[in-house]
C-alpha cells in the first residue's frame, strides 16, 4: 500500500479545505480568481524577479488559514492534527491589548519550519485561543459558564486524533488511512448546522464577537483562508472593482519604491451567513451569522530583530504625524516615513543587518587574484557570494487586530481594571506540551547555515556576519 509522506498530507489537506471553503463561502473563488489574474499579470511583466520571494508554483498553492479554539485542551489537540501535517506552533500573538481594538485572544501559527518543507507546501494556519481568564473581558460568572459550555464539545473525534497521532510518529500514513484522516481532519473544520443558542451568543457578543464565535457555537470552522498574491494593491482595486466591500485599508507596511519587507494583508468584509439558532423558548428558526471573511496577503523580506525594531520605530513615528495631520491618508504618510528612514535596497538591508538572507557562493566569478575574505559585507562586495532575501513566514501582531478588528459585529466590552491573566510563548508550550517555536530563531538558523556552507567551500573557517555597525553609526 501506498505510503503518504507528511508533506502530501499537509499539500492534500490545503487542497481540500480550499475546495471546502469554496463551497462555504462563494467569495473566496472570486478571490482566487482575482488573485490568479493578479499574479499571471505579475509574472508576465516582471519574469524571474517576480519569483525572488517564491517560485510562482509556491506562491500559487499558498494559503494560510484561520481557526480559533476555547481551550489548551483544544489547543493542544489543533496541534496533534498539524503535527501530523509537518506544522509546528510557531510565534506568539498577545492580541488583548492590541490596537485598535483588543481582543481575548492569544494565538500561534502552526506552519512547516524547515525551509525544504516550506519550498514543498508552505501551508500554514494563524490559531487562536480565547483566554477566558482575563477578567478585563470575562467576569468569574461569565468565565465559569464558558468553561463549562467548552468543557462539554469535543472539537475533534477521537479516531481522528489517533491516527494523527500514528501519522506524526511515522512521517505520514498508508494509503486508506490517509484518505480517513484526510476526511476527518477536513471535516473538524466545516461550518456546522447545529443550531447556535442565541441568547448564549448574544451574551458573549457583548464581550466580543471573537468570543462568541469562538464560545458561543459547538464546533470550530475556517474562519478564512488567505491566497497569496504578488500585487496586492492591484487586487485591492480589482476585487473592489467587482463590487466586493474591502476593508479600509492595507495592513502592514505602505506600498514604496524600497523592498518588500514582512507582510501586507488585506481582507473583505465578513459576509452575512445562514445559520440556525435555538430560541429561549426551544424553538429553532433561521438568521444569520456575519463572521467568516475573505483574506489576502503579499509576503516580503523577513526582518531582523534590529529590522523588526526599526519597523516598529517607523510605525510608531507614522502614527504620530498621522494623529497630527488626519486629512492625509494614513498610507501617504507611511510612504513619507519610509522614504526617509527605511534602507531603498535589499544589499542595505543587509549590510546593516536590518533582513535575514541566505548566501551562495557565485559560480560564475571570474577568478581575478581577489581572496575572499571573511568579512560578509567584503564578500558580497567582491561577487564572491550572493544574498538571497529569507520570504517572512510568519505574522504580525498589529495587522491581525486589524484583521480582526475590522470584522467584529459589536463594539465588545472591555474593563480596565486589573486581571488580564499572563500569557507568553512559555505558558502556550507548557499548556500544549510543545515548544513554541521562535520565528527570528528560525530564520537565524537558515542564515547561519549557508554561511557555515559557503565558509567550508571557500576554506574560510568562519564568515563574519553583518553587525549592524552602519545602522548604529547612521541612525541613532
Ligand atoms: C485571525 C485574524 C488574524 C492574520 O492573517 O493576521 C489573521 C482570525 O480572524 O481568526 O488571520
Ligand atoms: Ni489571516
Amino acid at each position: 500500500m501506498i505510503h503518504v509522506e507528511t508533506w502530501r498530507l499537509r499539500a492534500e489537506f490545503a487542497r481540500r479545505l480550499s475546495d471546502l471553503y469554496g463551497t462555504e463561502v462563494l467569495a473566496y473563488g472570486t478571490l482566487l480568481d482575482v488573485s490568479r489574474q493578479v499574479n499571471e499579470r505579475v509574472l508576465s511583466e516582471r519574469g524571474a524577479d517576480a519569483e525572488r520571494l517564491g517560485s510562482i508554483g509556491r506562491v500559487t498553492a499558498e494559503r494560510h488559514g484561520a481557526i480559533r479554539v476555547g481551550t489548551p485542551a483544544e489547543l493542544a489537540q489543533v496541534a496533534r492534527v498539524f503535527g501530523a501535517l509537518g506544522m509546528s506552533p510557531t510565534g506568539f500573538y498577545d492580541l488583548r491589548d492590541a490596537a485598535p481594538r483588543p481582543i481575548p485572544v492569544v494565538s500561534t501559527a502552526f506552519r512547516p519550519t524547515d525551509p525544504e518543507e516550506l519550498a514543498r507546501n508552505p501551508f500554514r494556519v494563524f490559531v487562536s485561543l480565547l483566554v477566558p481568564e482575563d477578567r478585563r473581558f470575562f467576569d468569574a460568572d461569565l468565565a465559569k459558564r464558558l468553561d463549562a459550555f467548552l468543557s462539554r464539545r469535543r472539537l475533534f473525534p477521537g479516531e481522528l486524533l489517533t491516527l494523527a497521532d500514528r501519522a506524526e510518529a511515522d512521517g505520514g500514513l498508508d494509503g486508506d488511512r490517509a484518505a480517513r484522516f484526510l476526511d476527518l481532519a477536513v471535516g473538524a473544520f466545516a461550518l456546522s448546522d447545529d443550531p447556535v443558542d442565541l441568547g448564549w451568543y448574544r451574551e458573549l457578543e457583548a464581550v466580543s464577537s471573537v468570543a462568541a464565535d469562538i464560545g458561543g457555537v459547538t464546533t470550530t470552522h475556517i474562519n478564512h483562508l488567505t491566497p497569496r498574491v504578488l500585487d496586492i494593491d492591484e487586487l485591492y482595486g480589482r476585487m473592489s472593482g467587482r463590487g466586493i466591500e474591502m476593508i479600509d485599508a492595507i495592513q502592514g507596511p505602505p506600498r514604496w519604491d524600497g523592498p518588500d519587507v514582512l507582510l501586507r494583508q488585506t481582507s473583505f468584509r465578513a459576509l452575512a451567513e445562514p445559520r440556525r439558532f435555538r430560541y429561549a423558548d426551544g424553538s429553532v428558526h433561521p438568521g444569520e451569522l456575519r463572521v467568516r471573511f475573505g483574506e489576502v496577503e503579499a509576503r516580503g523580506i523577513a526582518l531582523t530583530t534590529a529590522g523588526r525594531d526599526l519597523y516598529d520605530a517607523l510605525t510608531a513615528e507614522v502614527d504620530r504625524r498621522h494623529a497630527g495631520s488626519a486629512s492625509v491618508r494614513r498610507e501617504e504618510v507611511a510612504r513619507e516615513v519610509w522614504s526617509e528612514r527605511m534602507p531603498r535596497t535589499e544589499r542595505e538591508l543587509a549590510a546593516e543587518d536590518l533582513a535575514f538572507f541566505t548566501y551562495e557562493i557565485d559560480g560564475t566569478r571570474p577568478l581575478d587574484g581577489v581572496p575572499p575574505s571573511a568579512d560578509l559585507a567584503r564578500l558580497v562586495a567582491d561577487g564572491w557570494v550572493v544574498p538571497h532575501p529569507i520570504v517572512y513566514e510568519d505574522f504580525l501582531p498589529r495587522s491581525a487586530a486589524g484583521i480582526f478588528s475590522s470584522n467584529l459585529t459589536s463594539s465588545g466590552a472591555v474593563t480596565d481594571t486589573h486581571g488580564g491573566a499572563h500569557r507568553d510563548a512559555g505558558w502556550m508550550s507548557a499548556a500544549i506540551g510543545r515548544q513554541v517555536r521562535e520565528p527570528a530563531e528560525l530564520y537565524e538558523t537558515q542564515r547561519a547555515e549557508s554561511l557555515r556552507r559557503v565558509a567550508s567551500a571557500l576554506g574560510l573557517d568562519a564568515i563574519t556576519p553583518p553587525t549592524g555597525a552602519l545602522r548604529a553609526g547612521s541612525r541613532s
